[in-house]
């Protein structure tokens, strides 16, 4: 199995006596319709359900008084039932001895149809089905940081799917399968391109590209979207200028919408970065974020398409002029003043971390502070900052961790944790605050390799992301469960230990990379740890910056003795983190700067537990390679030895992470490995050496 159909693997189904009970259910699709989305369901179910059930299923145009089949049906009928539907929502019923598939629209009746495949692959019951589901938040979407060239910024899983130099007059076949692939999450959109984008992706050159490519995805209800380079009026229109407010600019925008519009007529809109890291954006002409969104809101206002805009920004920190300058806070700082100032078109795009997507972060204070404006939230898939596509961590429990937490954006009043109804995860599902735009984005993991992901595994966080941002509410442990048993086993006890396995990882992970708080060990390839690490253009690009580590403890003092940056947060959330006493461990680094010998809630000193994380970190990766060989039998032979191959690699790189950090703490901390821990038989020098091996051009 060389992974190629991901989750949609559809191999026949083990157990015969299932299978024939299915069969009974579905001896023919009925369709009500001939849209290409319906098309593309019953086509979808007739493809699962042959290769499930080893049965040829045929599609037809209305089952009369058939019965035992399944009825596809599209449109806003009367019944309480559809009205308790949203535009993407669908029913799935089994009564009258048929399985229907209701939704409003046509884009309802897809999802329902993967949702029901999904019964299939899972092995659920499809007979008393009752199942009524829509999507939490209205765009969902993948963020593909892919460049003209055909490299993918961040990268690991091969080069950009889209083969530009082949477009638009060759349609490579996987276009269809990326995009069956998102429909079957509920994914509905995709930005093809890097967040640091080219203006060649707004010539008329390349939109027909563009448009080619929206033409592939179409039937599987994903739109196109576009990164756009703020100067393009000036790169490609000619003008003097890209000010947002000057006349002739706003035309140029306008004039390029109207022509994308000719060319894709449910083109998505535009995702920008602006004024971030190096990118020109409105502050070059004295102009604000909001000014530059609402520009382009202004352009895209005679079409259905909206802007997102991104709030990852943060001027040099730690600079001479802006010693005390903490990069935590400088997105609410150029944000927080145009809280409501934002034309309606327009969704502020926030990371979930206030940094750049570390192993653990606490959520940005964003979340709790901008009730007037529609703000989505960014997950990174790619793995970045997680070890590449060489180290296994299951995401979801990241995203879960942060859309669960309290924003309190309501006070105290709204109560203990689930029922507050004022997490990140109400914030951007517009429930607290009534947003009619609400998005979910998530910066795409695949690649031209075969299997998509590069690690088999991370297949699982492409899955996971797509499963959360129709549902937010569903847990990390069912969507590893419903991944497993359509992807590698059915077989019970297997599914156990994999699920076991994918929902330690991350923790696993965080303790010999970055626990108690620790955050950006690296410098630009993020990959090999580099604590030590303290040269750069810029204080905020070190990972001294980060971590603090000095003769008297480690972390970074953000209350108010330090940066203050807990004062972005509502009270209740500065309460929970202010105190080092009662600062949860996972987060205590990230607020305080704690000495060595400090007694923490473990028992332990900060050193020790330092110590401890690191070395169980290092050494639960032996366990994941333990766990994993006794599923050797209940997996694809060529997945499993993949998976086993990383993980071996994952954990010689675990040692490295270990080594280089206690070798290097120790130098501030001067106190010995605690027993049982052996000392690294390396010295830090050595460690810097290997690295530097990876710093090589
Ligand atoms: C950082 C990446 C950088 C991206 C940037 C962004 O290192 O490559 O361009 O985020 O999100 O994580 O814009």
């Amino acid at each position: 199995d060389d992974g190629y159909r991901l989750w949609l693997k559809y191999d026949l189904i083990k157990d015969v006596s299932k299978r024939e009970t299915y069969a009974r259910s579905v001896q023919f699709i009925a369709v009500n319709g001939t849209s290409q989305m319906l098309k593309s369901a019953a086509d979808e179910l007739q493809t699962g359900l042959q290769g499930l059930l080893g049965k040829s299923i045929p599609i037809i145009a209305s089952a009369g008084a058939r019965k035992g089949g399944i009825i596809l049906t599209a449109g806003n009928g009367p019944t309480v039932e559809q009205q308790a539907l949203n535009a993407e929502g669908y029913q799935i019923t089994n009564r009258s001895d048929n399985i229907i598939i209701k939704g409003k629209t046509d884009a309802g009746v897809l999802y329902g149809a993967f949702a029901l495949l999904r019964q299939f692959q899972t092995l659920q019951p499809v007979t008393a089905l009752s199942l009524t589901s829509n999507p939490k938040v209205r765009y969902r979407m993948l963020n593909h940081w892919d460049n003209p060239n055909g490299t993918i910024e961040r990268g690991y899983a091969g080069e950009t799917l889209w083969k530009w130099y082949e477009l638009p007059e060759r349609i490579d076949p996987r276009y269809r399968d990326y995009a069956r692939a998102n429909a079957s999450l509920g994914i509905n959109g995709t930005v093809v391109n890097n967040v640091n984008a080219s203006a060649r992706f707004l010539t008329g050159e390349y939109l027909a590209k563009v448009a080619a490519l929206a033409t592939a995805f179409r039937p599987y209800g994903v739109k196109v979207y576009l990164s756009v380079y703020f100067p393009a009026p000036k790169v490609i229109g000619g003008l003097k200028t890209a000010d947002p407010l000057d006349p002739e600019v706003r035309s140029w925008w306008a004039n390029k919408a109207k022509e994308i519009y000719g060319l894709i007529p449910d083109f998505g809109g535009f995702l920008v970065k602006a004024n971030s890291e190096g990118e020109p954006g409105p502050q070059d002409y004295g102009r604000t974020h909001a000014d530059g969104a609402n520009m382009l809101a202004a352009a895209l206002a005679p079409y259905d398409g909206v802007v997102m805009w991104r709030a990852f920004v943060y001027k040099a920190a730690g600079t001479p002029d802006r010693p005390k300058a903490d990069r935590f806070t400088a997105a609410y700082e150029e944000f927080g003043d145009l809280d409501g100032k934002f034309d309606k078109k327009v969704i502020v795009q926030v990371k979930n971390g206030p940094i750049d997507f570390q192993p653990r972060e606490p959520f940005s204070p964003l979340f709790g502070k901008m009730p007037k404006t529609p703000l989505s939230i960014e997950f990174q898939l790619t793995q970045e900052y997680l070890g590449f596509a060489t180290h296994l961590v299951y995401e979801a429990p990241i995203f879960k961790e942060c859309l669960d937490t309290d924003t309190y954006a309501k006070g105290a009043s709204s109560g203990a944790k689930s029922a507050s109804g004022t997490t990140v995860a109400n914030v951007v599902d517009g429930s607290l605050h009534g947003y009619a735009l609400t998005a979910m984005a998530g910066v795409a993991n695949t690649g031209s390799d075969r299997n998509w992901t590069g690690h088999p595994m991370a297949q699982a966080n492409w899955y996971a992301f797509g499963r959360l941002a129709w549902d937010h509410t569903l847990s990390s442990e069912a969507i590893a469960n419903e991944w497993i048993n359509m992807t590698l086993t059915n077989e019970p006890q297997a599914v156990k230990r994999i699920a076991d396995l994918m929902l330690k990882s991350r923790e696993i992970y965080v303790n010999y990379n970055t626990p108690l708080g620790l955050s950006r060990p690296w410098t630009g390839v993020h990959f090999a740890p580099e604590p030590w690490q303290n040269k750069s253009s810029r204080p905020d690009w070190t990972a001294i910056y980060y971590h603090r580590a000095d003769s008297l403890g480690l972390g970074y003092d953000r209350t108010s003795t330090g940066s203050n940056a807990l004062a972005q947060y509502n009270p209740e959330v500065q309460q929970r983190w202010n105190n080092p006493e009662t600062c949860p461990l996972p987060y205590l680094l990230w607020f305080h700067h704690v000495p060595w010998t400090k007694k923490l809630s473990t028992g332990r000193t900060l050193w020790d537990e330092l110590c401890t994380r690191f070395y169980t970190g290092a050494n639960s990766v032996r366990w994941m390679q333990q766990q994993w060989a006794l599923v050797k039998n209940n997996v694809d032979p060529g997945t499993y030895a993949d998976v086993a191959a990383r993980l071996e690699t994952q954990h010689k790189e675990a040692i490295w992470w270990r080594d280089a950090w206690v070798l290097y703490l120790q130098e501030f901390a001067r106190q010995p490995i605690p027993a049982p821990y052996k000392k690294p038989d390396r010295t830090l020098d050595e460690v810097k050496a290997l690295v530097d091996i990876y710093l090589l051009r």
